[in-house]
């Protein structure tokens, strides 16, 4: 669990607040975002991808052999924890980006579901540690994923989601 302890005590989370109509509610779950030095516009306050986060990023993009440059972090504290239905997009265009999930900590679900055919059963995947999930082709066209909250009592989990953005992010 070497991993979850220091990204747990050594990250800068913090609180990812989410458009909602014409409201704004705060996710359950804290957030950190990184990206490629030279990604970073002047004056914006985005971290720069650790030494560690770019250890990990190496062993993702030779596995696979795509490129990413920025990665976010997601920490559930808790059960109560948990993202909602959603389709990841990594820029304006939104069409089948290739998004790298890596866990740490606690197993919890991993949920997917069709976007237009109902029949289509869903699909349930625990992310233990260590895991690594690939969503790519049209996978986040036509399919949502959610991690939902659980009555269990859990420990942390830490998610790291490699991404290709372009300026601005919009990370999910
Ligand atoms: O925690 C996970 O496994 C998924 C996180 C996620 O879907 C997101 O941040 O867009
Ligand atoms: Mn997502």
């Amino acid at each position: 669990m070497i991993f979850k302890k220091h990204f747990l005590a050594d990250t800068h989370w913090y609180e990812y607040e989410i458009p909602m109509y014409d409201k704004v509610v705060t996710a359950p779950r804290m957030v950190s975002w990184f990206e490629d030095k030279n990604n970073i516009e002047a004056g914006s306050n985005t971290q720069e991808l650790t030494k560690d986060l770019r250890n990990i990023r190496q062993r993702v993009e030779a596995e696979i052999h795509v490129k990413f440059n920025a990665v976010l972090l997601n920490l559930y504290r808790n059960g109560q924890d948990s993202v909602a239905w959603h389709s990841d997009k990594t820029d304006k265009s939104g069409i089948n980006p290739i998004i790298a999930s890596v866990t740490f900590g606690e197993t919890r679900l991993f949920r997917l579901r069709h976007k237009f055919n109902k029949e289509i059963p869903q699909v349930e995947i625990p992310l233990h540690h260590g895991s690594f999930l690939l969503m790519a082709g049209t996978t986040n066209s036509f399919w949502q994923h959610q991690v939902p909250k659980t009555a269990r009592e859990v420990l942390p989990r830490i998610n790291l989601t490699f991404r290709q953005v372009n300026k601005p992010p919009n990370i999910i």
